[in-house]
């Protein structure tokens, strides 16, 4: 299986074993770059045709009653495969998937037909924390084009260009990285949209704050950015100067100014400009005050940002979705704030596959865009979650889909990651995790009722072998995902050592090593890194009988 899941996958005919192909037809440098990256020769002899053609064939996408320019369709045969479809865009997204097919052992004679369900499908940087590495802002770029996400939204709260000296232009080496970043989307067909955070300092009624906010806009314009983004959340309430005070009746009549001001004076300067904002009031009441007034009074072209019921949402829904719409005449752009984990959520790393956000959400937004965590290779795998769900909803399996995403970060070893990554399933999402652990713990106290305590503890024994055996790898230094989850990875070190001194109880409940275990309870407990929602004191007393 390949993720994202096709749309309609009739390739079942013959497999066929194809290792390097022959290109020919239109955008054969786009299929070679993508081809290439993914280590499929392309002096071979099988061909790969690419046809263009602008029909409703190629663009309509019914269950969305919308044209698209990612729709596409693959025919292969002995002969070779036809990639059909309209744009440049279409070209890369079917060559993603004919490369994962051919890499997967997986290409059989037939057709298929795949189109994405929401429009606008990506992720931002709007976290709190340390800023990704440019190096891993790249990373994450291409393995999310991979995926088929279209978007990506760079608004880094701690960069101070962005937020705290938004009046100030990029020092060179910062403007070189963005632009750099900006040049790497382009190449991965992902529409790059910059944002500014002016409001902490912004006076509403100064022209000099106003021009020089669009000075910083054209400036970041002249790099090829035709995305931009207005936030103004996590800012005051109240007016910070008199003057606004005077001239306002309320800070949201400042905001509706302002975007306005700001659009208006972005589409005179190009008017392919999008402009994205996120109001103060971006969650909860859709009929508050100042949300309704605040979507009602900007341009309908403004895409507006919705976190949802919630700052972190367990579920995003249809009806708040219409809901919104009906208050503030603007369907959401949901930021999803997940797998974000800063702030109070520092303690957490949330590396479940995305749940709870309804199938036939695309129907009612424009979109989703997923707040990551500043560890950025730990955000890849609920990441790859995200963008699976946002193409093919109504095939999306959240396990099946993490099950794929840690193969696709760490291979064959994923078997053993399993071990750990069970416990790191708490979030906003769920309060639950270690389905893992919580199975085998049901197959111990079964046995053990049964009054089969060899077999228990022999159950219990490989289990803590195999989270030992995964503790070894995790500590392997080379691997980026396990450096950035140190502090995840000593908890679990913990939490080994805790489950043995719990095998050792239950063999032999001896002074000692009842008192090994209750130390090293102690120190597991005091430890305030989140590895599990389990209280594993309490299962040792309930599975085992200890006390
Ligand atoms: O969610 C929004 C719109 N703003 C901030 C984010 O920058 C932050 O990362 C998340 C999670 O803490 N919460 C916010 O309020």
């Amino acid at each position: 299986m390949i993720y994202p899941k096709i749309q309609k996958n009739e390739l079942n005919g013959n497999p066929l074993n194809i290792d390097s192909v022959k290109i020919s037809g239109d955008f054969k440098e786009i299929a070679g770059f993508v081809f290439n990256r993914e280590n499929i020769k392309t002096d071979g002899d099988f061909d790969v045709s690419i046809k263009i053609t602008n029909s409703r064939k190629t663009t309509y996408i019914e269950e969305i009653s919308r044209i698209s320019d990612e729709k596409y369709f693959i025919t292969v045969s002995e002969n070779g495969a036809i990639i059909e479809t309209s744009t440049a865009k279409g070209v890369f997204r079917a060559v993603n998937t004919l490369s994962k097919l051919i890499n997967k052992n997986e290409l059989k004679t037939g057709k298929l037909e795949d189109y994405p369900l929401f429009e606008t499908r990506g992720y931002i940087e709007g976290f709190y924390g340390p800023t990704w590495s440019h190096i891993s802002r790249l990373s994450v770029m291409q393995l999310m084009a991979k995926y088929g996400m279209n978007t990506y939204f760079y608004a880094p709260k701690d960069d101070i260009y962005h937020r705290e000296k938004w009046r100030e232009k990029y020092p060179q080496k910062e403007w070189n990285d963005l632009k750099a970043l900006f040049d790497a989307s382009a190449e991965n067909y992902l529409d790059f949209n910059w944002c500014v955070g002016p409001g902490l300092s912004y006076k509403y009624t100064s022209d000099e704050d106003f021009d020089l906010l669009i000075e910083k806009f054209k400036s970041i314009y002249s790099m090829g950015v035709r995305g931009f983004g207005l936030l103004l959340d996590d800012i005051p309430w109240d007016f910070q100067y008199d003057e606004d005070a005077e001239k306002y009746d309320g800070i949201v009549d400042a905001h509706i100014d302002l975007v306005n001001r700001t659009y208006n004076a972005l589409k005179e300067f190009d008017s392919n400009i999008k402009l994205t904002v996120c109001p103060t009031q971006y969650s909860g009441d859709e009929n508050g005050y100042y949300v309704s007034k605040f979507g009602k009074g900007i341009p309908s072209d403004v895409k507006m940002f919705w976190t949802g019921e919630e700052i972190c949402s367990r579920v995003l829904t249809v009806r708040e979705s219409q809901e919104l719409l009906r208050a503030t005449e603007h369907r959401p752009l949901f930021w999803d704030n997940y797998p974000v984990n800063d702030c109070e959520m520092f303690r957490e790393m949330h590396l479940g596959a995305l749940i709870g956000r309804d199938k036939e959400l695309y129907k009612a937004c424009d979109g989703l865009i997923s707040n990551v965590m500043e560890y950025a290779e730990c955000s890849k795998i609920p990441l790859m979650t995200i963008a699976d769900y946002l193409w093919n909803p109504q095939a999306y399996n959240p396990d099946n889909s993490l099950r794929n995403a840690h193969y696709e970060m760490l291979g064959e070893k994923a078997e053993l990651f399993k071990y750990f990554a069970d416990h790191l399933g708490v979030s906003c999402l769920s309060k639950y995790s270690s389905s893992l652990m919580s199975e085998t713990l049901s197959k111990i106290s079964f046995l053990l009722s049964k009054g089969e305590i060899e077999k228990g503890l022999e159950v219990f024994d490989e289990y803590n072998k195999n989270m030992r055996e995964c503790l070894e790898m995790l500590q392997e230094e080379t691997v980026p995902l396990f450096k950035e989850m140190k502090k995840w990875v000593k908890k679990f070190s913990m939490c080994c050592d805790l489950l043995d001194a719990i095998s050792n109880a239950k063999k032999n409940p001896s002074k000692d090593n009842m008192s090994v275990l209750s130390e090293l309870t102690g120190k597991y407990n005091s430890d305030g890194t989140l590895l599990t929602g389990f209280c594993l004191r309490e299962m040792a007393e309930k599975t085992l009988n200890l006390y």
